[in-house]
């Protein structure tokens, strides 16, 4: 190895201990030598063992029978999340605020995201609040395998369908290689023809075949020319469902309007396509921590006075590098309504 090379090497290395999951973006986690050897089936194995012992931490303070219904599918849905006074406050709220918006285009979809206030008295800032008070706090660390902060916000996910232009989240995938949370919080009912989540129940469990397979997915990530693939979160066939030991086929999740559903999104997952123009409206979270860390909770995000803000910060420096003539994949499309299915 030439000594530059080496170098390059050293610096990228401190990344197998971390969360990071881009084959292209490291030349050690994307290094095809060490793949061959098991780094990628090494730190799928490590990550998944130490999430099991964390939830073994955490299991107390989850609900019985979340718990299990976890354990059996991957996900939890609880119905009428937020008190009714709060839930009808919050969409009166929604109705008429125009909020700073920013927008991802993917295919014929955007996904818009409005951060939450954080302390204003608004219906906004209890409910996200109320998103992180125990239960939910308790319940998505769970999930995600490791308890830590996390930030609500408002997501609509704005549809104006084109077959010749499919959105990428509508290809059954994982998101990367360890547990971690995605919730949703719908505010108005999801039926078949808005887009509902769905997910492929058991297929957050890491079973045997499902090991061989990402040892084998890590050898050809960035090969098969899917950027999504080569950034590791590995797209999915139904075909190939039953020889990685997941018996069950993927399961739509349409909900009444006040449903929270938090899913590990290492199990395999998609975002079902809407017939018809479409603003799918959530308040949207995910906890994805450090998947090698032996303890939960002690979060710096979690630090009063940061809590909250960072999320502002990453929106300014969008700006800014947009600004700079290096746009994000999040750009601001300024001020918009939570339901405005348009996009741009
Ligand atoms: O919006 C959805 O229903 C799922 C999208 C997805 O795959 C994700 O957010 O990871
Ligand atoms: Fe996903």
């Amino acid at each position: 190895m030439k000594a530059r090379e080496a170098l390059t090497m050293t610096i990228a290395a401190p990344a197998v201990l971390s969360r990071q999951k881009n084959f292209s973006a490291n030349p050690v986690l994307g290094s095809e030598s060490f793949n061959a050897r098991g780094l990628h089936r090494w730190r799928v194995d490590r990550a998944h063992a130490m999430s099991r012992r964390r939830r073994e931490g955490l299991a107390a303070n989850v609900d019985a029978a979340e718990r299990e219904a976890f354990e059996r599918d991957g996900y939890v849905v609880r119905e009428n999340a937020l008190p009714q006074p709060l839930f009808e406050a919050f969409t009166a709220e929604l109705k008429e605020q125009r909020r700073k918006a920013w927008e991802m285009v993917q295919g014929d979809t955007a996904t818009r995201l409005m951060p939450l206030p954080v302390s204003d008295g608004s219906a906004g800032a209890k409910v996200r609040a109320y998103l992180r008070s125990p239960s939910f706090r308790n319940l998505t660390g769970y999930v995600a395998g490791r308890s830590g902060g996390y930030n609500p916000v408002l997501q609509t996910v704005a549809v104006q369908p084109d077959p010749s232009r499919p959105d990428p989240q509508v290809t059954l995938h994982a998101d990367t290689f360890h547990p971690t949370a995605k919730f949703w919080l719908f505010l108005h009912d999801v039926g078949i023809e808005d887009g509902p989540f769905a997910f492929v129940p058991g297929s957050h469990r890491l079973t045997p075949q499902r090991l061989a397979w990402e040892h084998e997915q890590a050898l050809k990530a960035t090969g098969v020319g899917n950027e999504h693939h080569a950034a590791g979160s590995f797209r999915m066939t139904e075909e190939e469902l039953e020889a990685l030991g997941y018996d069950r086929p993927i399961q739509p999740l349409p909900v009444k309007a006040n449903t929270f559903l938090v899913a590990d999104t290492y199990g395999f997952h998609r975002r079902t396509p809407a017939l018809k123009p479409n603003a799918r409206v959530a308040i949207h979270g995910m906890l994805r921590r450090n998947p090698f860390l032996p303890w939960n909770g002690a979060d710096p995000s979690e630090i009063p006075g940061v809590d909250g803000r960072l999320i502002w910060l990453l929106f300014a420096s969008r700006d800014a590098k947009a600004r700079m003539g290096k746009p994000d994949k999040y750009r601001s499309v300024g001020l918009k309504l939570a339901g405005d299915p348009s996009i741009g």
